[in-house]
């Protein structure tokens, strides 16, 4: 045990190229799925796997993908990302020798920058780990809650107001589903184009509670966007709304904060051997 075996393979970038290009023409080739894009999930299943680092025990965070196992994939913060760990099984099957943990995050890096946003410098260097180490339930933000939850969650992570903000940004994507999360509809009008549209909107509408019976959340004039108890809590706190007028104004200032944000993010607590980080190239559609 532990003798050098000569067979084993050992990736270099260009194979981690072409995961990153496997990913994009699976995007590509399933635009059948919600707003035309599984870009939006995959991003929440990267986010989800990372966002529960906790900096005090250093538990958690993207290295060992703990999510395949029960109970973590049954919490109820992670309802339906099995959506987006099933449609990355043939690309694993394709790549056996990437981890699950290398895997969602690149995919989450493909996702963003295959849907518009800034590069994010990524590298490899996770390891996956046994049921052991599933985290416990309600390290992730819940959306019923406001600002000083939100500086606890993100605190314990280690991220700041500013890098909160940034972060938040994410939701210029994808849409809530009520048989998910309870809460309905997309934020903003381009669900599968990552745009500062978020804060746009936070700024520039009228919002208004819904009137239904799901849990309470936020709807424009036009009835067709929302915002969560969380999201609003971005322009409620004077803190935060600084940084949410900076970002509405300024689409390359969020790109670069957002691009350092989500690196940071999808690397904490993983013990890289690696110090080089490499930029993926977009995958152009064909005849684009
Ligand atoms: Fe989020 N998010 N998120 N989010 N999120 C939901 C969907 C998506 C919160 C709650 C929800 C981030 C932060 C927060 C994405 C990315 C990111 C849904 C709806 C809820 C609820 C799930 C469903 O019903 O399908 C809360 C609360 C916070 C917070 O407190 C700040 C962050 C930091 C990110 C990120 O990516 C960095 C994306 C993308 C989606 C859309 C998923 C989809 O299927 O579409």
């Amino acid at each position: 045990a532990g003798s050098f075996s000569p067979k084993e393979f050992v990736p270099a970038k260009e194979d981690y190229i072409k995961v990153y290009e496997a990913v994009a023409k699976r995007l590509e080739e399933n635009e059948d799925y919600d707003d035309g894009s599984y870009g939006p999930v995959l991003v929440r299943l990267a986010w989800h796997a990372s966002g529960t680092y906790d900096v005090e025990t250093k538990t958690g965070g993207s290295n060992g993908a703990t999510m395949r196992f029960q109970p973590e994939s049954d919490h109820g913060a992670n309802a339906g990302l099995k959506a987006a760990r099933d449609f990355l099984e043939p690309v694993k099957a394709k790549f056996p020798w990437i981890t699950y943990s290398d895997l969602w995050t690149l995919a989450g890096v493909c996702a963003f920058q295959q849907m518009g946003g800034p590069t994010i410098p990524w590298r490899p260097g996770r390891a996956d780990s046994d049921i052991s180490a599933c985290t416990p339930d309600g390290r992730l933000p819940d959306a019923t809650k406001e600002q000083k939850h939100l500086r606890a969650i993100f605190g314990r992570m280690g991220f700041n107001d500013q890098e909160i903000v940034a972060l938040s940004g994410a939701h210029a994507l994808g849409r809530c589903h009520t048989d998910r999360s309870g809460f309905d509809g997309p934020w903003t009008h381009s669900p599968t184009m990552l745009t500062n549209d978020f804060y746009r909107l936070l700024v520039d509408e009228k919002w208004n509670w819904r009137k239904w019976n799901g849990p309470a959340q936020y709807e424009d004039k036009s009835k067709t966007l929302m915002m969560l108890p969380t999201d609003m809590a971005l322009v409620k706190d004077k803190e935060f709304k600084k940084y949410v007028e900076k970002y509405a104004k300024d689409q390359d200032a969020f790109f670069k904060d957002f691009s350092d944000v989500i690196c940071k993010l999808f690397e904490l607590g993983v013990p890289f051997k690696q110090e080089e980080r490499w930029s993926f190239k977009v995958v152009e559609k064909p005849g684009s």
